[in-house]
């Protein structure tokens, strides 16, 4: 069965997203611009992604894909039949289904922000699992979220595929843990992807694609803006960058201004110099040891692990 949803993103009355807005114009405030990385998912972006997942430089999905399929047993017996499991991003077409049909779960409940892209994938996965309960929500996973009455009573478990862990900074990761936490409750589970230290130029190309498809991902923000937030960002201006940041042990996303440019938001006037860079995503890559104790400092505790064969990815199972 696949219910229409629920809607917990806060509009105004242009339909405009206002946390959106925030933060662009505080984010282009800053001495070294930033906008969060949670806003590359309007619907295209999402769809950019998509495509990112199939390219052949971007290891994160077929590693992590490996593992739930070849663990699949391994992770159902640990788990158990029976959970609601509650999706944090809802963007992942190929794991879920694996995850699925590898535990046998009672309900489905994904949570995202992009809504027409959350309501047409559940409406897909519901087709594909018929027996299934799916109650997606559109929601800010970022803060508790209510789930549906008609899961109450069910044991959780919350799955964070992808390594999207990985685009906070250790506070803010912490924070979503332990709201996670809050969100499933005492006792829940929670199977958490999360990305590897590895090859610094392994790395650089998984976020510099050949095709340029991250490019295009990556300046669909600066679209994404000029559509909804009323401004006029000169998208030629700016050239896509990918680099490494070995104090933190991330990649790091860019747009770099090409030339001198000034554009407004909003009606609000920026000016870059150029040279000047928006930073636009941190993907931190984990070891075990960071992995385990970013957890436990979110509120979980570490009851099992796998890798991919090549050892590029991990998939933890931890228990609140
Ligand atoms: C969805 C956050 C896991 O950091 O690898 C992919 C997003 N950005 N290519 C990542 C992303 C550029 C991705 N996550």
């Amino acid at each position: 069965t696949f219910a229409q949803g629920l809607k917990l993103v806060e509009r105004d009355a242009e339909g405009v997203d206002c946390a959106f807005r925030a933060d662009v114009l505080e984010g282009l405030s800053a001495p070294q611009k930033a906008i969060p990385a949670r806003w590359f998912y309007d619907d295209i972006g999402s769809e950019l992604f998509e495509d990112i997942t199939r390219l052949p430089e971007y290891y994160p999905t077929r590693a992590e894909t490996e593992i739930l399929t070849d663990r699949a047993q391994e992770i159902a017996q640990l788990i158990g039949p029976g959970h609601a499991v509650v999706e944090f991003g809802s963007g992942s077409s190929v794991k879920t289904p694996l995850l699925l049909s590898a535990i046998a779960p009672s309900a489905y409940v994904p949570l995202d922000i992009a809504g027409d892209f959350l309501r047409s994938s559940s409406a897909a996965l519901a087709a594909k699992f018929p027996a299934l309960d799916v109650h997606p929500v559109e929601a800010d996973f970022m803060r508790r979220v209510e789930l549906p009455h008609e899961v109450t009573g069910l044991p959780k478990l919350g799955f964070f595929p992808g390594s999207t862990i990985g685009n906070m900074i250790a506070r803010t990761a912490t924070d979503l843990l332990r709201s996670m936490k809050e969100t499933l409750g005492e006792g829940a589970l929670l199977l958490i992807g999360m990305d590897l230290v590895k090859d610094h130029d392994v790395l650089i190309a998984a976020y510099d694609d050949a095709q340029g498809v991250t490019a295009a991902f990556n300046c669909n923000l600066l679209a994404r803006i000029n559509r909804e937030l009323d401004a006029d960002i000169p998208l030629d201006a700016f050239a896509h960058e990918a680099r490494w940041n070995d104090t933190f042990a991330r990649i790091e996303m860019h747009l770099r201004a090409q030339r001198d440019v000034s554009f407004t938001v909003s009606g609000k006037p920026f000016a870059m110099r150029a040279g000047e860079t928006i930073h636009t995503e941190n993907s931190h890559k984990f070891t075990r040891r960071s992995g385990h104790q970013l957890l436990a400092a979110g509120g979980w505790e570490p009851r099992a692990r796998w890798t991919d064969a090549a050892g590029q990815f991990s998939l933890v199972l931890a228990e609140s």
